[in-house]
């Protein structure tokens, strides 16, 4: 099954390197208790650029079964862009995902359509996978324009992308009136949008890619409310904010099945 469950850990802003490297080794436990089986469902986590160093090599993923994601990506390969993170760079640590365009980067740092697209191809060009965010904010809902505005979202990320780099990426759906607020869409919301995100790329690239594509649903999610979500046909993942700083929380997450 190309669309095997994808839990990904979105640190954000917190943990310093001490931390991050406490939080990954007793998830590793946890799930090593559990007899977590990784190729059944793969497990992401993603700290600050400043950690990934530090848990890469203290953590071993690779020996694991967990992987990490960077947060951000630069578009640039390199030269005079200070405080950018290369594709290159990341991959050099054995970075696995990137989080390209979530909402509190389109919010907070103007990130365009345009930018994500360059993003999503200096990833790709470096064999890392973009976890692509997209998603409607709370006055785009109220006036029932979700699905139209989310996919075109999608075509702006995916502009000139050939099927096999779509293939190559990961779609998570962050409404974002429900991120960080408690507030969680309802299992259908998730799906009414993960279903028509995947008719858009099937009409975009074909329907063999949509069918393998992985499209994740973000916002709120925790322990409690992971099955109801992951029970939805057009649902192959999460990611997780908040919870994914609780261990009890992430790691129930982890084996939601
Ligand atoms: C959405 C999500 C993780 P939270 O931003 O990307 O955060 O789970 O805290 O709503």
């Amino acid at each position: 099954n190309s669309r095997t469950p994808l839990m990904v850990g979105n640190w954000k802003l917190n943990l310093d390197h001490h931390q991050a490297i406490q939080l990954v080794q007793k998830l590793a436990w946890t799930l090593g208790d559990a007899k977590h089986d990784y190729d059944a469902v793969e497990v992401v986590v993603s700290p600050s650029f400043t950690s990934l160093r530090s848990v890469q090599t203290l953590v071993d993923g690779d020996k694991l079964g967990l992987r990490y994601a960077a947060q951000d990506i630069s578009a640039q390969e390199k030269g005079a862009y200070t405080g950018e993170v290369s594709a290159a760079q990341l991959s050099a640590l054995g970075v696995s995902y990137a989080i390209i365009g979530h909402s509190e980067r389109r919010q907070y740092h103007a990130e365009s359509d345009a930018l994500v697209n360059a993003k999503i191809l200096a990833a790709l060009g470096a064999d890392i996978t973009p976890i692509v965010c997209v998603g409607e904010a709370l006055e785009v809902r109220q006036a029932s324009e979700h699905v139209a505005f989310t996919l075109a979202q999608v075509d702006g990320a995916l502009a000139g992308l050939s099927a096999e780099q779509v293939a190559a990426l990961v779609i998570a759906y962050e409404p974002v009136w429900a991120i960080g607020t408690g507030e969680v869409a309802t299992p259908e919301d998730a799906q009414e949008i993960a279903e028509a995100i995947r008719a858009r790329v099937g009409e975009l690239v074909g329907a063999d890619v949509a069918a393998g594509l992985r499209i994740l649903y973000g916002g709120s999610v925790k322990g409690d409310n992971v099955a109801q979500i992951m029970a939805k046909p057009d649902v192959d993942g999460t990611l997780v904010g908040g919870a994914s700083l609780v261990l009890e929380q992430f790691a129930a997450i982890a084996g939601f099945d």
